[in-house]
């Protein structure tokens, strides 16, 4: 296994979206094990291929405290269950030191593949349903500051410019 890059924000290929997983196979279980060791070291709860410049639509996820529940997205879709928004403070290994409330609809319908092309369907609320919103925005190259005022965002941003200029 190895750990991955992860790219952070402004970097432009966060922008790109990502393409349709074709063929669910053994070198796709080898990227997505490389995701979660990537994803359990930093440490975080989701991480998307695009965070790892690898522009597939794959996302993997753990909400458990200690590694036990790890989840696996291929070409997730999501759609609405209620109008009603909430706000959760969000983060992302590609922003990483700042959290910021993002409002999201509560309920979802997620409808994906596993790690073995078996697609499968759930009703996902609270945490779940935000991380999957948030993951499934990397794979169209949005990021959670683009919700956030141009002013907020351009601050980040100069922070992490300034960061990435210091130690590489
Ligand atoms: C996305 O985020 C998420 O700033 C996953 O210094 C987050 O795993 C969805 C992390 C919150 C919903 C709610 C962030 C690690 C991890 C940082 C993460 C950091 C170190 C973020
Ligand atoms: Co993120």
């Amino acid at each position: 296994m190895a750990i991955l890059n992860i790219l952070e924000f402004p970097d432009p290929r966060l922008r790109t979206v990502a393409k349709p997983v074709e063929s669910v196979d053994d070198d796709l279980r080898r990227l997505i094990d490389d995701m979660f060791e990537t994803m359990y070291a930093a440490p975080g709860i989701g991480l998307a291929a695009t965070q790892v410049n690898v522009h597939q639509r794959l996302v993997v996820m753990d909400l458990s405290e200690d590694k036990s529940e790890p989840r696996v997205f291929i070409n997730p879709e999501f759609e609405p269950l209620t109008a009603e928004l909430g706000p959760y403070q969000e983060g992302c290994l590609s922003v990483p030191g700042f959290y910021e409330n993002v409002e999201r609809p509560l309920q979802v319908r997620i409808r994906a593949l596993d790690r073995d092309g078996q697609p499968f369907e759930l009703v996902a609320e609270g945490l779940l349903a935000v991380c999957i919103q948030h993951e499934c925005d990397h794979l169209n190259g949005k990021l959670f500051v683009d919700y956030l005022s141009t002013l907020k965002r351009d601050r980040i941003r100069k922070k992490l410019e300034k960061q990435h200029r210091q130690h590489g």
